[in-house]
């Protein structure tokens, strides 16, 4: 439950859209580098523990990630690898039972501090939070691999940082559908040009640019070498001081590290280039 003076304060918020009012986070990939060594482990050690011989390696997960959603990366699986699955009677529900388990083992892992947040990830969460600027989270994994990792690292409760949390299967259209992203803005009561999405795939790009959010792309270790055209920016990470971000493409960063000002900065150059005067000059 939100706190009451969260909640009051959600409701002063103001639907003025030429400055910065919310920042909406991917999880997986974004926050933190969850993948090869978070949620393959957590497949794999439930795939042992269903008596199953399937080994997902660091390269057949990369082309397993060409879905979201573990129920559905396991039915891709199924469809691609392991036809002799396919015809289970009861195959949905022992979907859903193998990925309960992962998700408990995946939890088990972040909770034991196996999984940290990227750099800069913690002191942007903060600044950003000090700035008055609204929190939230769209992604497709469930809620509770969010908070595993959210209460291990920053020893937060979610709610307590994010306002609005688009996560897992409270939607039937995951990423690269916009459902999620659209989802997340409805509930903070935003248009798209009032907030930025940050993002690491072009999965995730697609959805946010689909929900008409400007995004600012940090490349993570499965997605480095994809396309992201249409991205406000590409980047290296978030950085910090002694761990620089650098700039890939796109508007650059022009310090160290992403921080408040900068965000508004490129809000606000993207504002300028569709301002009505500037839209009539193009
Ligand atoms: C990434 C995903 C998820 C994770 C695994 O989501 O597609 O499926 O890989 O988590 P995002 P689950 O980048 O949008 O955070 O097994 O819980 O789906
Ligand atoms: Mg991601």
């Amino acid at each position: 439950m939100m706190p009451a003076d969260r909640r009051s304060c959600r409701c002063s918020h103001t639907t003025e859209t030429s400055s910065l009012q919310a920042v909406i986070f991917d999880v997986d990939g974004t926050l933190a580098e969850t993948e090869r060594e978070g949620h393959r482990i957590a497949f794999n050690r439930a795939f042992a523990e269903f008596d199953l011989d399937w080994d997902w390696t660091p390269e057949l997960y990369g082309e397993l990630l060409s879905v979201t959603g573990g129920k559905e990366r396991v039915r891709l699986y199924i469809e691609t690898r392991a036809l002799e699955h396919r015809a289970r009677p009861d195959l949905d529900l022992w979907i859903a039972r193998l990925y309960k388990r992962k998700s408990e083992i995946y939890s088990e892992r972040v909770r034991s501090g196996a999984i940290t947040l990227r750099a800069g990830v913690a002191r942007l969460i903060g600044e950003l939070q000090q700035a008055g600027i609204r929190l939230a989270i769209a992604t497709t994994t469930a809620p509770s691999n969010i908070h595993s990792l959210i209460s291990a690292n920053l020893k937060k409760d979610m709610l307590e940082l994010f306002e609005v949390i688009g996560a897992g299967d409270l939607l039937i259209s995951k990423k690269p559908a916009p459902d999620v992203y659209q989802w997340v803005l409805q509930r903070l009561g935003l248009p798209p040009e009032a907030c930025l999405a940050i993002e690491d795939s072009s999965i995730g790009l697609t959805a946010a640019r689909a929900a008409r959010l400007p995004t600012v792309i940090t490349v993570s270790s499965y997605t480095a070498d994809e396309n992201f055209d249409g991205a406000l920016t590409v980047l290296t990470g978030l950085g910090e001081a002694e761990d620089p971000a650098r700039t890939i493409a796109g508007l650059p960063l022009a310090g160290a590290c992403v921080d408040v000002a900068q965000l508004r900065a490129w809000h606000r150059a993207l504002a300028a280039t569709q301002a009505p005067d500037a839209a009539q000059r193009a």
